[in-house]
């Protein structure tokens, strides 16, 4: 019964949840032997970053020993940690990048 009024019930609250998917910072590691140089390079390459920004965050990594280079979907986090693994095993250099959920 409506007591008469139309009124059904009260809604408490109308906005749904949305969904969005989950973000992963991918990151770059220190390490002894890899050039400076090719770090800033491989940011400039991958990342699409200026080279004032690039080496920035090389020395960030260097003195902190990691730094979160950008943040992604899970595909496009996997892609960019699989171009620069890749590469640096090509230039056989022992730089590490990795990812990591939000
Ligand atoms: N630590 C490296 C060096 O002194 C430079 C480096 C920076 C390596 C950032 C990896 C990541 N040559």
């Amino acid at each position: 019964d409506d007591g008469g009024d139309g009124d059904l019930g009260v809604v408490l609250e109308t906005r749904s949840k949305t969904q969005r998917p989950p973000l992963y910072k991918v990151m770059l590691l220190n390490d002894d032997y890899t050039p400076m140089e090719f770090v800033v390079h491989v940011l400039e390459r991958f990342f699409g970053l200026t080279h004032a920004q690039s080496f920035e965050i090389m020395l960030t990594v260097h003195k902190r020993g990691l730094a979160v280079v950008g943040v992604f979907s899970f595909e496009v986090a996997e892609t960019k940690v699989g171009q620069v693994m890749d590469f640096a095993r090509r230039h056989q250099h022992p730089l590490q990048c990795t990812m990591e959920k939000e």
